[in-house]
């Protein structure tokens, strides 16, 4: 037995997990989820969209590959170049990245808003709380007080000063229906997906195939590296990204089983 298959199942933190295992981000990501629905904020359901996120993610190799990173520069851009974008949170969001999320809102001047498809009063608040014990500031989705046109589930439950009345939408980790009711609103929809065949990706403008634990941190990145370029560069970015391309390279990546 080597060293690495002795790491317990059952860590009570996640400084427990060695840095330098082969699958620490995958380790990491798992106790995040438990964490999650120990705490109220994750449904039990996300630990089967961690599971398939997860099988995903092996196949790519675990890292960014480079049509990723394309698409999370001009998801940045999009993002600077809105003039209402929102950053949509759920209970798998929430326990993968509650202080990445705030840090990209304020990078570009978003707004967050909880918005769950399996929602109750005390998972949102639960949510919002830990999103605020993380940095962020204003947290919207309490509100509900708009609705998303031809959408019957409780995802069309929105605030009309938030997602409702935004241009861009960072959609991640979800199924596809408000997806496309969101694309019918005619918003520009930014998807982050580990499966680049899922309808969500699939009608996103810009859709990221890569894990949200360091697609999240990436878009950042970009954003303050472009956090002075002018409107025509930021334009150029959006216009270069090629979002069949890049669905494309990342079903090949993953058909192709080279790791
Ligand atoms: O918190 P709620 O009530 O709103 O419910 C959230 C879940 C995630 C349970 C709900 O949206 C759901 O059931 O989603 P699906 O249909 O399982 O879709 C989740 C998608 O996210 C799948 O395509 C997964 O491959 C993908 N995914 C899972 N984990 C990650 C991921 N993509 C990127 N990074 C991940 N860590």
């Amino acid at each position: 037995m080597s060293d690495y298959d002795s790491v317990s199942a059952d860590v009570e933190t996640e400084e427990e997990i060695p840095e330098d295992h082969p699958r620490y981000q995958d380790l990491l990501t798992r106790h995040r989820i438990e964490a999650g629905v120990e705490k109220g904020i994750t449904h039990l359901q996300g630990m089967h969209a961690e599971g398939r996120g997860s099988a995903f993610d092996y196949l790519l190799g675990e890292e960014t590959i480079p049509s990723a990173d394309e698409a999370e520069r001009a998801a940045a851009a999009q993002l600077l170049l809105a003039d209402r974008p929102v950053l949509s949170i759920n209970g798998n969001v929430a326990a993968l990245v509650p202080g990445e999320m705030a840090a990209l809102a304020d990078a570009v001047d978003a707004d967050l808003e909880v918005n769950l498809f399996n929602r109750t009063p005390d998972r949102i608040e639960a949510i919002a709380e830990h999103l605020r014990e993380h940095g962020a500031d204003d947290v919207k989705g309490l509100e509900a007080d708009a609705r998303i046109p031809n959408l019957d589930h409780e995802r069309s439950k929105v605030d009309a000063d938030g997602i409702y009345a935004a241009d861009v939408v960072l959609v991640p980790l979800e199924d596809g229906d408000r997806a496309e009711a969101l694309d019918e609103m005619g918003k520009t929809e930014i998807v982050i997906d580990l499966n680049p065949l899922s309808r969500s990706p699939q009608v996103a403008d810009v859709p990221i195939v890569d894990n949200i634990i360091r697609a999240v941190p990436t878009i950042t990145e970009h954003a303050r590296d472009l956090a002075d370029a002018d409107e025509a560069t930021l334009r150029a970015i959006v216009e270069d990204f090629d979002r069949e391309r890049a669905l494309e390279a990342a079903e090949k990546r993953i058909r192709s089983g080279e790791l």
